[in-house]
């Protein structure tokens, strides 16, 4: 069993979609066990993909996420990371599969209205960047 770090971006939240995505992740077995709405300072954003610091889209991406409120939440089950990866579909909208979130949801590779974490060791840290143990209902 795994837990990994979902984001609902602003561009889905613009677009009234929290449900509906949620929706997907409980339809396959994913547990919601944590969760919270804010919005990001441009520093949190900033540290948040300090790992894309780097590449030309990164002041992008940060203008994008700190543009509204986000939902952050970990979702919990067998395979929880990869399982994500799947539901959310490719990170370009144009390249997903049929029936991924991005691809029935993103506006485009800006705004792909879903962050997943990608690996076990980041799903690590990005679970502690926004939550504190006793916030976390393991069930
Ligand atoms: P991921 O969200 O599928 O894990 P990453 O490569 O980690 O994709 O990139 C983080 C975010 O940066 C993406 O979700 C997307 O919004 C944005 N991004 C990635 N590649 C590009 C690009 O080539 N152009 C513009 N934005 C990009
Ligand atoms: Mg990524």
């Amino acid at each position: 069993m795994q837990q990994t770090l979902s984001i609902i971006k602003p561009d889905a939240i613009e677009k009234n979609l929290i449900g509906k995505i949620l929706s997907r992740f409980e339809e396959n077995n994913l547990k919601v066990i944590a969760a919270k709405m804010l919005h990001l300072t441009k520093e949190k954003a900033q540290k948040f993909y300090e790992v894309h610091k780097d590449k030309p889209f990164y002041n992008d991406l940060v203008e994008s996420i700190t543009s509204g409120p986000v939902l952050v939440s970990i979702l919990y089950g067998e395979d929880a990371i990869q399982k994500n990866r799947k539901i959310m579909g490719a990170t370009d909208p144009q390249k997903a599969d049929k029936g991924t979130i991005r691809k029935d949801f993103a506006t485009n590779i800006d705004r792909n209205a879903v962050h997943g974490s990608d690996s076990v060791e980041n799903a690590k840290i990005e679970v502690s960047f926004f939550f504190k143990e006793n916030e976390i209902f393991i069930r």
